[in-house]
């Protein structure tokens, strides 16, 4: 089928990307050893043992790694890695995994969504539609379980992968046939040499294969993305969607309803039914209906499964309100741009819970909306300078903090009844936890114990 035989397949890093491809390559009959410089999770380990797959733990050992045909690498793993710099000299090929589950998902579809923010709900949504229509899908990525495990342990016709732009790095013809880019704003620019530009051209690479029978659905209203669009020879066919003004094709909201327009057909819907609220929620659902429409779902079906979604756990997520307060937990709000959707759709005076990991934070995007709206600011991380700098000169209640417990009373203690206590960091949190998941959960924790 390929001239995978034998070839000796390397992987560098065995979580979940890692195993993911490890499983596949091996399935595709390539030599596959995996190199891991910390101890892997019990259940990877498991798993390679499982399937005969040659692995190394706690190090990469540069011997069993520079006779590789081929590499794969996760993408979590730096560029600035002295491994990957020394792979690179030798002018060994790397590939992602998501190129690898490319190579051989056969003559299924691939929607792929990427962008700085709304990727999993505008992924968890497309999904859910096509679920809903009956189709037989995966969702993969990102998101969660890797494409190249689905691939390799459970082929479907169609997959919905959230992608992210460390996946888009090293694809070489990856080519989804339905591309979404939801916005573009500065993220992960640690990983980009600090440069905004690098970081936007790795997003535009989800176009980079696409021919003249894919599609290609963006947002007309992120000023990035229309900057650039123009400049990356886009092959496919282009379907924008926005708020601000009616398109031909594509979708647009105006005075409440939404239109989609694909092909011939046409369909209508008011923003009202849909499950998920808040502006940027309504560009998800666009995205997402164009998504569907593309692949022809009846507009009944498509109505359906937008009306009845579920949202996601720590996404502007209730958690309670507690003596006439609300608290609001969007832990997933790692960068400024989520955090300004949060605060645009505040309603009341607003306690903000904000800090963490800073990736490059620009604090003056949310300046006007903090004025407006903010209350008091309780800072929950270990270097809050930059918060300090960047509100103290007009808001004189900034306190910091340094466990969610202890965070949640201070915000309750500034707040009165009626207000509300946001939790949206716009900050990763490997600081103080373990990911965004256990801030959210630790929030909730200390809400509910109040
Ligand atoms: N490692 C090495 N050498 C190094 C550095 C790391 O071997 O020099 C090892 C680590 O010890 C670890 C492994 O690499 O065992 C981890 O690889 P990884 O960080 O790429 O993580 P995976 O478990 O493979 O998960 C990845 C995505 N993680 C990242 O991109 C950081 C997951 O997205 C994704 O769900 C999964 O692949 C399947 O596609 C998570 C994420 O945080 C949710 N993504 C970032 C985000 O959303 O902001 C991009
Ligand atoms: P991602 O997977 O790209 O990180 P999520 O769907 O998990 O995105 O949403 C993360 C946060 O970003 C949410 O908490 C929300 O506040 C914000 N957000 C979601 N969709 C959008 C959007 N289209 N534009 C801007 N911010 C958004």
């Amino acid at each position: 089928m390929t001239g995978s035989m034998g070839k000796r397949f390397v992987i560098l890093g065995g979580g979940e990307s890692g195993v993911g491809a490890a499983l596949l390559a091996k399935k595709q009959g390539y030599d596959v050893f995996v190199s891991d410089t910390s101890s892997l999770k019990e259940e990877y380990r498991n798993e390679l043992k499982i399937a005969g797959i040659d692995f190394e733990e706690g190090k990469h050992t540069e011997s069993k790694i520079f006779d590789a045909d081929e590499v794969m690498k996760s993408p979590g793993i730096p560029e600035k890695t002295e491994i990957v710099k020394k792979i690179r000299a030798k002018g060994i090929e790397i590939i992602s995994e998501v190129e690898l589950a490319y190579r051989f998902k056969g003559n299924s579809k691939i929607i792929a969504i990427t962008g700085s923010n709304g990727k999993t709900t505008t992924t968890a949504l497309t999904y859910h539609i096509c679920k809903t229509a009956g189709l037989d899908c995966a969702l993969v990525g990102n998101i969660g379980d890797s494409f190249a495990r689905q691939v390799a342990a459970d082929p479907k016709p169609l997959y919905v992968a959230e992608i992210s732009s460390f996946q888009l790095d090293d694809i070489k013809t990856f080519r989804p046939d339905v591309a979404i880019l939801t916005n573009i704003t500065e993220d992960h620019l640690d990983r980009y040499d600090y440069s905004f530009e690098n970081y936007i051209r790795s997003k535009f690479r989800i176009t980079m294969n696409q021919q003249q029978d894919d599609y290609f659905i963006y947002c007309a209203d992120d000023e990035v993305t229309m900057k650039y669009v123009n400049q990356f020879n886009i092959q496919s066919n282009q379907l924008p969607i926005s708020m601000k003004r009616e398109l031909p094709n594509g979708a647009f909201i105006k005075d409440g309803d939404m239109y989609v327009r694909t092909g011939q057909d046409f369909a209508q819907m008011s923003v009202f039914d849909f499950a998920l609220k808040g502006k940027h929620n309504q560009y998800n659902t666009m995205a997402a209906c164009v998504a569907a429409s593309i692949l022809d779902i009846r507009k009944e079906k498509i109505r359906d499964a937008v009306q009845n979604f579920q949202s996601l756990e720590h996404r502007m997520e209730h958690v309670a309100t507690v003596r006439g307060v609300e608290f609001i937990n969007d832990s997933k709000a790692t960068n400024v741009n989520s955090t300004w959707y949060a605060l645009e759709s505040m309603t009341r005076p607003t306690v903000l819970i904000l800090g963490g990991v800073d990736k490059g934070n620009d604090y003056s995007l949310i300046e006007d909306l903090v004025r407006e709206k903010v209350k008091a600011i309780i800072c929950l991380g270990t270097d809050n300078w930059k918060i300090h700098d960047a509100f103290s000169k007009f808001l004189s209640t900034i306190v910091n903090t340094s466990t969610a417990a202890e965070a949640v009373h201070a915000a309750f203690h500034f707040s009165d009844k009626g207000d509300v206590v946001l939790l949206s960091p716009a900050c990763a949190s490997f600081d103080l936890f373990k990911n965004y998941e256990d801030r959210g959960n630790q929030f909730k924790k200390a809400v509910r114990e109040l």
